[in-house]
């Protein structure tokens, strides 16, 4: 009989362990987001990002420095701070639905554009 509750015991740990890392995995991810091209282009790489509220952007500092990103209307989102080391890089999190359209300001005229999509 207490083996029996053993087992029992145990399939109901190995449940809710199984039950927890399908609730982690569906948790916010990050997806990282080039500023400037590998190949050596003024843009970022990816320029669209889709994600969904409670996810990140990782902005990391790549070629043809220096780069920020400027959410228009959105300087709670905003990263102003110029990043002039490779690698350098910062995190933003995203909690409400939306489009948002940001740029670099050094290369704005050059195209350097963005969009992250919030759903
Ligand atoms: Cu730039």
């Amino acid at each position: 009989m207490i083996s029996k509750l053993r087992s029992l015991a145990a399939a109901c740990c190995a449940f809710f362990l199984v039950f927890a890392v399908a609730i982690s995995s569906a948790q916010a991810t990050t997806v990282e987001v080039k500023l400037g091209t590998d190949a050596g282009m003024l843009a970022f790489e990816p320029s669209k990002v889709t994600i969904s509220a409670g996810d990140s952007v990782k902005f990391v500092n790549n070629k043809l420095a220096p780069h920020n990103a400027v959410f228009d209307g959105h300087e709670e989102l905003s990263h102003t701070d110029l990043a002039f080391a490779p690698g350098e890089s910062w995190t933003q999190t995203f909690s409400t639905a939306g489009t948002y359209d940001f740029y670099c300001e050094p290369h704005r005229g050059a195209g350097m554009v963005g969009q992250v999509v919030v759903n």
